[in-house]
């Protein structure tokens, strides 16, 4: 019983630290303030992000293939799985997106108000799959 708690709070760690080393791609418009906002939450959970900007946001969420009905300002890759993270995702489910590689892409759509860089988190934001499958509510 106690070695299963052990090895629990080992894999935990290994979790934590790999999600905390973890470098994320957003691609973002030069003028999006709430898309910078969103960067400094991202880094501020200890993920190191490169910030691109793009001419070109419409290009972008075609490549990565973004429905147009779950789209928001900025899209992001993790570097090193390829999963898609589209809009104000909160860290949480960035961290569990990263933790389920079945999972290939999230998205808050739109640019809601209880969202990572929109403002104040109430708990209630759903993230959802491209599916439209609800994936986190933070
Ligand atoms: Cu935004």
């Amino acid at each position: 019983m106690k070695k299963l708690f052990i090895a629990n709070l080992l894999l935990m760690t290994a979790t934590l630290a790999n999600a905390a080393g973890e470098t994320i791609t957003v691609y973002k418009d030069r003028n999006c303030g709430c898309c910078a906002a969103w960067v400094d939450h991202l880094r501020e959970s200890g993920y190191q992000v490169k910030a691109v900007d793009s001419e070109d946001m419409s290009a972008v969420k075609k490549r990565f293939g973004v429905p147009a009905s779950l789209q928001s300002c900025h899209t992001a890759v993790i570097d090193a799985s390829g999963q898609i993270i589209e809009g104000h995702v909160p860290a949480a489910a960035v961290a569990k997106l990263i933790a389920t590689p079945g999972v290939k892409a999230v998205a808050v759509p739109g640019m809601p108000m209880n969202s990572p860089g929109m403002g104040k988190m109430d708990g209630k934001l759903v993230t959802v799959e491209f599916s439209g499958k609800q994936f986190s509510k933070n």
